[in-house]
């Protein structure tokens, strides 16, 4: 008696749940990075001490007060910052963020890496900036088309310096990450 109310109980769960999730797909919309103008500070990100900074009157930021930077200590060492979104079954992700550099290098040496890593696709650097990188706020994008499966992104940048020879400091701002529905399916959202 007791087990077939045990069974009944977990019927009527098995089709409450049936009936409470319709197959509706995911929006693809939207912008998921928490925090993308590091106006909350480092809060959203994994990154190393001090780098999200705030704006002087001579280097302000892309928008807000706050950015992050890299590079510039004129030491050998290395900065990175990062952070993982998740990316819903059907959809693409377009990462977007801001750049600017100030250099006293007249050849490659310092440089900062943005990769963009996504489940079942190999890690791939999509921008390699060095001293020679605009000195005003310019917009960099990096692009993953949509997948059958849910996904994580993860955005990364990775600087890397070398006392002497110059320095040059790397900045980024407004790093932004919108889903995308795949091509052809706009029109019907
Ligand atoms: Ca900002």
């Amino acid at each position: 008696m007791r087990t077939l109310a045990v069974v009944a109980a977990l019927l009527l769960t098995a089709g409450s749940a049936q009936a409470q999730a319709p197959s509706e797909p995911a929006p693809c919309a939207g912008q998921v990075q928490v925090n993308p103008s590091f106006e909350a500070g480092p809060a959203g990100w994994t990154a190393g001490p001090r780098m999200v900074v705030l704006a002087g009157p001579d280097r302000p930021a892309h928008t807000g007060r706050a950015y992050a930077t890299f590079a510039g200590l004129d030491v050998t060492r290395t900065d990175v910052l990062r952070a993982t979104v998740t990316i819903p079954a059907g959809c693409g992700l377009d990462v977007r963020f801001f750049g600017r550099a100030s250099s006293t290098e007249t050849s490659r040496g310092d440089y900062l890496n943005m990769g963009l890593a996504v489940t079942g696709i190999p890690p791939k650097t999509r921008y390699s900036f060095a001293f020679d990188m605009a000195r005003e706020w310019q917009q960099y994008g990096a692009v993953t088309a949509p997948a059958a499966t849910e996904r994580t992104a993860t955005i990364a940048f990775v600087a890397s310096e070398t006392a002497g020879g110059g320095v040059t400091t790397f900045d980024v701002d407004d790093v932004t990450a919108t889903l995308q529905p795949a091509a052809g399916t706009a029109a019907n959202m």
